[in-house]
């Protein structure tokens, strides 16, 4: 039984608690927050006994074998970098670095510990996003050459996560970034892109929308659209991508619906996501991908395969968030 020490009992921890009770092979036996109540809140949901108000302390004495980072952004490096030097493997949450130096610094010094790193970079791993990308990779449109990835959404985020209104940077830091990475899965790596931004709320800190045109070394052109500004039937949290190929196209709808046409033939299914017994609509479609990642953290651990989002791999997701603020910022076209 792989043993996990639980870092950050806040908003999104309560998914990722549900997902290791449900994953096998794996189990949280240690808990650590600096916030007593939220601890204890956690510890007594899930009845665990073991709890810390301090990430080494826990780490030193706990016996993990794993640690699950659920903490905010700046906290990430030096509970990484203290999971390194335990020797302990890691999951982190995304963004797993504030910049592109910290987030190398943190792969070198996991991969000279020999331990595992994963970002918990769960979008990828919804299961209409795994229906898209397998139609894809079955050669569903053939060859793709335009693709667009979009999440527009008029949902309160900022009540469940405050932090969203008053960090200064917001949509492409802390959605953007998913679907960026999903853009990644589908399309490959990025070789020039160009970004604008606009903020729509004037009570939130950072931008509230972006709109990034990408051109993928495979040939592929996309463009990335996200808004938290826009009203209108609610899609939140959907990720709905278009993609153009030599032989048809394929588009996942609101709704959860996939079309794929091809040579004059429609085919058109229902690809969403199980309602699992402890999730709640609207997230119930993230809280699956939360199940499901870290259930394949584990077989990572199990098998010695190396995680489809390693924060080697992620470093690559984290440069296009880099690039889009570089250029949303001077209006450049930027080679990530
Ligand atoms: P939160 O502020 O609600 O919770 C963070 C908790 O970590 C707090 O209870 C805080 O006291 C604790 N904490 C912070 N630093 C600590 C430290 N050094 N030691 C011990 N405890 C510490 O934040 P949240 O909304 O749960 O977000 C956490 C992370 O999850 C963020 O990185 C966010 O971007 C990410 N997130 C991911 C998804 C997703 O789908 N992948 C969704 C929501 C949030
Ligand atoms: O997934 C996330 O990181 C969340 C949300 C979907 C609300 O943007 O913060």
């Amino acid at each position: 039984m792989i043993k996990v020490g639980l870092i950050g009992c806040g908003f999104f921890a309560v998914n990722q608690m549900q997902g290791w009770a449900d994953a096998e092979g794996a189990q949280v036996t240690a808990i650590c927050d600096r916030d007593p109540d939220r601890l204890a809140a956690m510890g007594a949901r899930f009845g665990i006994a073991q709890r810390f108000d301090d990430a080494a302390r826990m780490m030193r004495e706990a016996d993990l074998d794993v640690v699950d980072i659920a903490t905010t952004l700046p906290s990430h490096r030096p509970l990484v970098m203290a999971a390194a030097e335990a020797g302990l493997h890691a999951i982190c949450q995304k963004p797993f670095a504030e910049t592109l130096e910290d987030a190398r610094a943190i792969v070198a010094a996991m991969e000279r510990a020999g331990r595992v790193l994963m970002v918990h970079e769960n979008f990828r791993w919804q299961s209409p996003i795994r229906a898209v990308l397998a139609a894809l990779r079955e050669g569903a449109v053939g060859r793709p050459f335009f693709g667009r990835v979009s999440f527009r959404s008029g949902y309160d985020v900022f009540s469940g996560q405050p932090y969203l209104a008053t960090d200064p940077r917001f949509i492409i830091q802390d959605l953007g970034i998913h679907i960026l990475d999903i853009a990644r899965a589908l399309f490959g790596e990025v070789e020039r892109l160009s970004a604008s931004t606009a903020r729509i709320n004037p009570a939130i800190r950072g931008e509230d929308v972006a709109t990034i045109l990408m051109d993928h070394a495979g040939g592929v052109t996309s463009v990335v659209d996200c808004s938290y500004a826009t009203r209108r039937d609610e899609t939140f949290p959907q990720t709905l991508i278009e993609i153009d190929g030599t032989e048809g196209t394929l588009r996942l709808e609101a709704g959860y619906r996939l079309v794929i046409d091809r040579r004059g033939d429609r085919q058109v299914r229902d690809v969403s996501p199980p309602l699992l017994p402890w999730a709640e609509r609207p997230w119930h479609n993230i809280q699956e991908s939360v199940a499901l990642i870290q259930q394949d953290f584990v077989a990572c651990l199990r098998e010695g395969r190396v995680p489809e989002t390693s924060g080697r791999d992620n470093l690559a997701t984290l440069a296009l968030v880099e690039a889009a603020y570089a250029s949303a910022r001077d209006g450049s076209r930027v080679r990530p």
